[in-house]
C-alpha cells in the first residue's frame, strides 16, 4: 500500500487540515501517517480558538521514524503556523524524504484577497521562498499566490488568462516543479484549476461549474484528494480533475442541507462518489 505523511495542524473542530486529510486519503486506499504541527480547538475562523504549537515535536518524530527505516511515497504539507515553523517543517521533510518521495505543498494561508488571522505578508513571502521552492507540486489559490509573490490580487471577473499565466510563471520561478492555481474563474459560472509545468513550460487546466458558496476547508479537501489520486496512479491532470469534481460535490452536498454548518463542508457524504471517480 502507498504511504503518505500529511503535515499540518489538527483543528479539533472545523473539518479542515488533518481532520480532512486523514479520512479522505484513507478512504482512497492510501496509508496516511500524520504529523500534527499544532493543536487548535477549532480553525482560526472561530473566535477565541486555543492553539498549542507542536514544532518542538518535529525533530524527535523525524529521528524516531528514521531509526525505524520508514519511507514515504508522498509528503503533503498544509497550514503552517509561522515562519520558524515553516523552516522546521522543511528540515523535517528533508530528513525523511527520499529521491522518489513526491512533495506536495498547499500553502494554506489566505483566501478571498485576505490572509488568515495571524499571518503577515512577510510570512507569505517566506512560505513561497522556503517551503514551496522545494516542492514537486504546489497548489495555492489566487490570493495565496499573489501574497507569496507580492503581486497584485485581482478578484474573480477582473482578471484574464494572462494574469493567471503571469502568477504561474512567478510561482514556478520560486522553484517547485509544477504549480497549480485553484479557484480560477475565467468565465462567469465556471471555476477550476490552471497549472504550469515548470520544466516543459506546458500549461494545463480543468474547469467545472462555479458554485456560489464559500466554505473553509475546501482547499484541504482539494489538496488531500489530489495527493490520494496521484498515489492511486493518476496523472496530475487527471488527479486535479478528480479533486475539482469531488470538491464541487462536497460544496453542493453541504448547501443542499438547510441546517448545514458554516465552518466546513460535508465531505463525508460524497466519499462514495470520490471512490467512483478513481475507479474504486
Ligand atoms: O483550511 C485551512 C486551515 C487550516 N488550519 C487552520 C485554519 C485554516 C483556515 O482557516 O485556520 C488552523
Amino acid at each position: 500500500m502507498k504511504r503518505v505523511v500529511s503535515i499540518q495542524d489538527i483543528s479539533c473542530l472545523g473539518r479542515c487540515s488533518l481532520t480532512v486529510a486523514l479520512p479522505v486519503i484513507s478512504a482512497m486506499g492510501v496509508e496516511c501517517a500524520i504529523v500534527p504541527t499544532a493543536v487548535l480547538s477549532t480553525h482560526t475562523a472561530f473566535p477565541g480558538f486555543t492553539c498549542k504549537d507542536l514544532t518542538d515535536q518535529l525533530t524527535p518524530i523525524a529521528r524516531h521514524w528514521r531509526s525505524q527505516g520508514v519511507t514515504f511515497d508522498a509528503i503533503s504539507t498544509g497550514y503552517i503556523a509561522s515562519a520558524p515553523q515553516a523552516r522546521q517543517v522543511l528540515d523535517f521533510v528533508a530528513s525523511i524524504r527520499s529521491p522518489e518521495t513526491l512533495l506536495v505543498v498547499d500553502p494554506a494561508m489566505a483566501d478571498n484577497g485576505a490572509l488568515y488571522k495571524g499571518f503577515t505578508p512577510e510570512f507569505a513571502r517566506a512560505m513561497g521562498a522556503v517551503v514551496c521552492s522545494k516542492a514537486d507540486i504546489i497548489d495555492p489559490n489566487i490570493t495565496e499566490a499573489a501574497f507569496m509573490l507580492g503581486a497584485e490580487y485581482k478578484e474573480d471577473g477582473s482578471y484574464d488568462e494572462d494574469y493567471v499565466r503571469e502568477l504561474l510563471q512567478g510561482l514556478v520561478a520560486l522553484g517547485p516543479k509544477k504549480a497549480v492555481l485553484t479557484g480560477v474563474s475565467l468565465e462567469p459560472g465556471s471555476c477550476g484549476v490552471y497549472g504550469l509545468d515548470g520544466k516543459t513550460g506546458q500549461y494545463f487546466s480543468y474547469f467545472n461549474e462555479l458554485v456560489d458558496a464559500r466554505f473553509h476547508g475546501t482547499g484541504d479537501v482539494f489538496s488531500s484528494t489530489t495527493v490520494g489520486a496521484l498515489l492511486n496512479g493518476l496523472e496530475l491532470d487527471e488527479a486535479l480533475a478528480v479533486a475539482a469534481d469531488y470538491t464541487v460535490a462536497c460544496i453542493k452536498a453541504t448547501i443542499s442541507q438547510p441546517d448545514h454548518n458554516w465552518y466546513g463542508v460535508d465531505f463525508e457524504t460524497e466519499i462514495p462518489y470520490l471512490l467512483k471517480l478513481i475507479g474504486k
